[in-house]
């Protein structure tokens, strides 16, 4: 049997959807809701399931998932590494008292990895940073963040662009994981996740949102795990990997006040802390990353009404070396993982039709706004 896309019921108590993501099992975890999960699995990863005592129902077959959504018409409206060069370099080009293009690292397979830095530059050190693509698959991840610089390009003189870029600066890097996606772009290959390194074991691909420095490698767990093979693999040590060095470098020059990273899919909207259940310690900190959360969530679904649940990245499954809590827990910066557009694998999963790009878009941009003013609002670091 061919892999399936399935969704997990707890059957027993004996087998909790918690200990799910606790066993060696290398499963493709999709969704994680409260009473059930959606995983990508093969034939004996779902025997092992049903042996240990869960409910396994099949969605649907992953070939005929991809056949469904991953058409070649599909692809169109969607960035490659190059086609979004060429567009951040237009937007330099075009715009060059207020944006420049940054190299800030090269992948493994040597691509660029591109930041945007969009503002007057009058030495304000009033910064936010948005970033797209640390899995290759979510492939709407690159187009919020591009669509949010050439938005702000274009309403530059109108405020309160305006002013937020004379006070401060924005800068958007949509793509960290040039490699990987284009390697989704080729036959056979949409669903890979990590970047493209060999590992030591032969496999490929360390989950570059594993891979950074804070509380690195403190679990060993199917959502972040040490098999190289897996799906989130967390790299041999913290910052191994080319891209995520590429971000770490420019956090450290520029300590933005603020960094906000997009994935997909689920249409969450999640702050530290991913490695542990406990909240954060500073209360003022803890506010003020769950009042924003919630506000970017209302902001959200008043745009087409749909619904993004803010909460602690650790409820939906737990990860060390995270942007996000390496962002917070290092620098102190206000920091969020936005999950996309759409709810569900039956809506397309990591496979968002083309369709919907500027609506996932549309109600993302005040939320991207109300986290721009608020982190440009803040005394300088
Ligand atoms: O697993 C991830 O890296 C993110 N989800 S995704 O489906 N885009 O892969 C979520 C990261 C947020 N952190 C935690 N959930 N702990
Ligand atoms: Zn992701």
């Amino acid at each position: 049997m061919a892999s399936v896309i399935v969704r997990v019921t707890p059957t027993s108590a004996r087998a909790p959807l918690s200990r799910l993501i606790t066993l060696p099992l290398g499963l493709d975890l999709w969704e994680v809701h409260p009473d059930h999960a959606v995983l990508q699995a093969g034939e004996a990863q779902v025997s092992r399931l049903e042996e240990m005592g869960y409910g396994v129902e099949q969605l649907q077959l992953s070939e005929s998932y991809l056949a469904d959504f991953a058409t070649e018409s599909a692809a169109t409206g969607y960035h490659s590494a190059e086609s979004l060069e060429q567009d951040l370099r237009r937007l330099a080009d075009d715009n060059p008292e207020i944006a420049e293009l940054h190299e800030i690292g090269r992948s493994v397979e040597g691509r660029p990895v591109l930041a945007l830095r969009i503002g007057e530059r009058r030495g304000s050190s009033r910064k936010v940073a948005f970033l797209g693509c640390h899995h290759a698959r979510e492939w709407i991840s690159v187009e919020v963040p591009f669509l949010l610089a050439e938005d702000l390009l274009a309403h530059a003189s109108e405020n309160p662009v305006r002013e937020w870029l004379q006070q401060g600066e924005v800068w958007v890097a949509p793509m960290v994981n040039p490699d990987g996606h284009e390697f989704t772009r080729t036959p056979g290959n949409r669903l890979w996740r990590k970047n493209r390194r060999r590992n030591r074991d032969g496999t490929t691909g360390v989950d570059l949102n594993r891979n950074y420095g804070y509380m690195w490698g403190t679990l060993d767990v199917d959502t972040s795990s040490h098999t190289p093979a897996d799906e989130t693999y967390v790299g041999p040590r913290a910052f191994s990997e080319p891209e995520s060095r590429a971000v770490r470098d420019l956090v450290a020059r520029q300590l933005f006040g603020g960094v906000l990273t997009y994935h997909s899919y689920s249409q969450l909207i999640l702050y530290p802390w991913g490695y542990t259940d406990d909240p954060i310690l500073d209360e003022t900190d803890r506010r003020e990353m769950r009042d924003l959360a919630y506000d970017m969530e209302q902001l959200i679904g008043n745009v087409h009404g749909q619904a993004y649940t803010a909460q602690p990245s650790s409820a939906l499954y737990p990860t060390a070396g995270d942007t996000t809590d390496w962002t917070y827990g290092e620098y102190d910066a206000p920091s969020f993982t936005v999950e996309l557009r759409p709810g569900s694998a039956m809506a397309g999963g990591f496979i968002l039709p083309a369709s919907q790009i500027q609506p996932c878009w549309e109600e993302n941009r005040p939320a991207a706004h109300a986290f721009i003013s608020h982190v440009l609002k803040k005394p300088e670091r």
